[in-house]
């Protein structure tokens, strides 16, 4: 199976799972599962060839453990990452540790020291524990700038901390008064 067809298909499912699963009749529950045989049959109609092997291959080599597979097989969800309305995931509070990363670019610093993070078209804010991972994640805007958060003060101040599936940390916006420029 070839990188480039396990990638596109990647984007695909994140697409459908995350944002958009109505352009391809899909139907996500609240917790984000879709039921597999129907997302094959929904690609096909979309001219899209997916099949059982190919699902489970994105999902065991996603860099970033983006999806998971239900107890019984027969449901997929994007763990994080969605803009799509249907989709309310519970997570579960979680303390965060003292400080957790943010990478974004340096043309959006100036809103974010007025606005502080804002979670954008998605639910959350994206944080990190590790500064290597914040960095990656700010270079896809271009030139990196990486912000601290004061997560633990944040939380004693009563603002919630969750953590998804695959590592990531959410919560929903973080005030300036919280955020450091590294
Ligand atoms: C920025 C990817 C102006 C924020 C990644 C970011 C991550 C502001 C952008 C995950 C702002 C939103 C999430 C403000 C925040 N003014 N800009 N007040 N507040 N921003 O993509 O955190 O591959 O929605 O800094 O690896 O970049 O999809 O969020 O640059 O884990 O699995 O607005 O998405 O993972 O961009 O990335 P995004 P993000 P996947």
């Amino acid at each position: 199976m070839s990188k480039k067809l396990l990638d596109e298909t990647s984007k695909f499912l994140s697409y459908v799972l995350r944002h958009e699963p109505q352009t391809i009749g899909l139907t996500l529950d609240s917790q984000g599962w879709a039921d597999i045989n129907a997302l094959i049959s929904g690609a096909a109609r979309d001219g899209r060839t997916l099949d059982r092997v190919l699902i489970e291959a994105v999902v065991a080599s996603s860099d970033k453990k983006r999806f998971s597979i239900s107890a019984d097989g027969l449901c997929i969800r994007a763990v994080q990452g969605h803009s799509t309305k249907t989709v309310e995931l519970q997570f579960e509070e979680k303390n965060p540790p003292q400080s957790l990363y943010h990478g974004t670019a340096k043309r959006f610093l100036e809103s974010i020291n007025e606005q502080g993070l804002i979670p954008g078209s998605r639910h959350h804010v994206h944080l990190s524990e590790e500064l290597a991972t914040a960095t990656a994640v700010g270079q896809r805007y271009g030139s990196v700038v990486v912000l601290a958060v004061a997560a633990q003060q944040m939380q004693e101040e009563g603002f919630k901390f969750y953590q998804a599936e695959n590592g990531v940390w959410l919560t929903e916006l973080v005030p300036v008064r919280f955020l450091t420029t590294l």
